[in-house]
């Protein structure tokens, strides 16, 4: 499945509520003060990170979300109930933009917090609070302030540690499913996975870490070629990127040099990440090849070489 990514949704809080005009009345008492009270405040649209929340799927079908009205002030000086909250759950790494302005509203990274978008309306002042010594019996009172409505562009950035880039078929995918429990798809044609997948990568007995999977990249990507740069925002938060590539293609190198190119036509800042390389498909090469220095080498198939993998892994996280 692919992941969602981007979802357009509108929102609304709610109205205030009404002050009341009114005025007391006791038995003996001919004129009574003015009692009206005040509206309550219209419910605010919050947005909450939840951990469990992995995409904006749910986004695709429910997109209209709506405050509670604050109820109007009543006689005795009784104020009308707040409106509701309305509570947005999404999921951690959720970038919230002003549909209409473009403005960043909300980067929401912190699992459990809370963060108001829109702000209900204010709720009316009562006629009891319009008295004064000269002007004894009040007969206004305010209206309550009108909610307000937006459009929320919500953009999930994945909050991996690790990333893993590198050319179609390189073994990418092989490679997640060795290293964690994701089972994404794998298969010997380019192109297989078409959205980042993830999966949680355990360090020692009481380190994990996230490792994201990336579709494949090719010369030309940031021109939009192949899947294009569009899924690369995924990596821009990760920590490590782990250039992946197929030791038994006919130039690895050349492949490797491409893919840094690509990587910094996108974004020069993501070639200041700590990096590494790794071959794959070793078990295809023979015994004898020659070896690179700084280059790790691995088979994702027979799992030659990933317990240092995760060790060198282990190790620049801990740096950064
Ligand atoms: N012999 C061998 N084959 C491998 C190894 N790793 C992956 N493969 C094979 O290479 C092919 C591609 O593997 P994937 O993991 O789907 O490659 P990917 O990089 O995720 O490819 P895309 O999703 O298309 O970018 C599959 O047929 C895998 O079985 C390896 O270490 N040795
Ligand atoms: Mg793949």
């Amino acid at each position: 499945m692919a992941l969602v990514d981007r979802a357009v949704i509108r929102v609304q809080s709610g109205d205030g509520g009404s002050g009341a005009v009114s005025f007391r009345r006791e038995k003996f008492v001919p004129k009574g003060g003015p009692d009206g009270g005040d509206g309550g405040k219209g419910g605010s649209i919050l947005l909450e990170v939840d951990p469990n929340l992995a995409n904006l799927r749910d986004f695709q079908y429910n997109r209209h979300f709506k405050a509670g009205d604050g109820a109007n002030g009543m006689r005795k000086q009784m104020f009308g109930a707040d409106g509701l909250d309305c509570v947005v759950k999404v999921p951690p790494g959720t970038l919230v933009y002003d549909d209409e302005s473009g403005d960043l509203l909300a980067d929401l990274i912190e699992a459990g917090s809370r963060t108001e978008i829109v702000s209900g309306g204010w709720g009316g002042k009562g006629n009891a609070r319009f008295a004064t010594s000269t002007r004894q019996t009040p007969r206004i009172a305010e209206q309550g302030q009108k909610g307000s409505s937006k459009s929320l562009r919500l953009e999930l950035k994945l909050l991996a540690d690790i990333g893993l880039v590198g050319f179609p078929n390189a073994g990418k995918s092989t490679l997640l499913s060795a290293l964690t429990k994701a089972q994404p798809k794998v298969a010997s044609y380019p192109f297989t996975t078409l959205s980042p997948n993830l999966g949680v990568m355990r360090l020692d007995e009481w380190t994990t870490c996230t490792v994201a999977d990336m579709p494949g990249l090719i010369e030309g990507a940031h021109q939009g070629k192949g899947l294009g740069t569009r899924f690369l925002r995924h990596i821009e938060r990760t920590k490590v990127l782990v250039f992946v590539v197929d030791a038994a293609v006919a130039d690895p190198s050349r492949e490797l040099e491409i893919l840094m190119l690509e990587l910094e036509q996108y974004d020069q800042s993501l070639t200041g990440k700590p990096r590494l390389v790794v071959f794959n498909k070793t078990d295809l090469l023979p015994a004898r090849a020659r070896r690179q220095p700084k280059t790790l080498y691995i088979s994702a198939k027979t799992g030659t070489g990933l317990d240092q993998l995760r060790k060198r892994i282990s190790r620049q996280l801990k740096k950064v």
